[in-house]
């Protein structure tokens, strides 16, 4: 489904997912599973070979999980902000400049504290990245990205190059410069 058009705020799509956002995964069982982070968590519990988080006990899943998920919870809601202002007040400029703002303030604060080398645990791609490649990528940012954000910007790049992943990636968005 594509929110081109508003689609996920059809009554149809809000008896799955009451929010009307997307992502929405629903597992084979039917357990319908909203919020990306729940999504991947999921996803990678479900999947231990893949590899997309270190083992429960280990301080690197620690460190990947905090990064990701200070991104999904904190740069979220400015996404919506800044794609949808009207629903927050009468003045929509104003509102999505202050969240395009925050977002980039939060953006700097994750590339400080995670230092990500070029991924936030270094070599080994985790979950974390994914989050904040593809938030990387929103709110109009790519032009700001590359002089202000540069660690996120080069953890984007890696991301995108990543043979795996790299068509996936091309099918949404360019190749960080
Ligand atoms: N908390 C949700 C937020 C999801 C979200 O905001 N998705 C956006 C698309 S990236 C959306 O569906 N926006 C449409 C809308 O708010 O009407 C999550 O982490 O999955």
């Amino acid at each position: 489904m594509s929110i081109d058009g508003d689609a996920q705020l059809a009554a149809e799509y809000r008896r799955i997912n009451p929010m009307g956002r997307l992502p929405t995964l629903i597992l084979p069982d039917g357990t319908v599973v909203t919020e990306s982070t729940a999504i991947l968590l999921t996803l990678e519990a479900r999947h231990p070979e893949v590899g997309l988080l270190p083992p429960a006990a280990d301080p690197a899943r620690a460190r990947a999980l905090r990064w990701m998920m200070l991104a999904a919870s904190e740069l979220y809601p400015c996404v919506t902000r800044s794609d949808y202002p009207d629903r927050f007040g009468s003045d929509p400029a104003s509102i999505r400049a202050r969240a395009v703002d925050m977002a980039r303030e939060i953006r700097q604060l994750i590339a400080e504290g995670a230092q990500p080398a070029p991924f936030v645990l270094g070599e080994r791609l985790s979950l974390a990245d994914l989050t904040l490649a593809v938030l990387s990528r929103w709110m109009g940012n790519e032009a700001w990205m590359p002089d202000h954000c540069p660690r996120i910007q080069s953890l984007a790049r890696a991301v995108a190059t990543r043979p795996r992943l790299s068509a996936a990636w091309a099918r949404h968005f360019d190749l960080p410069r």
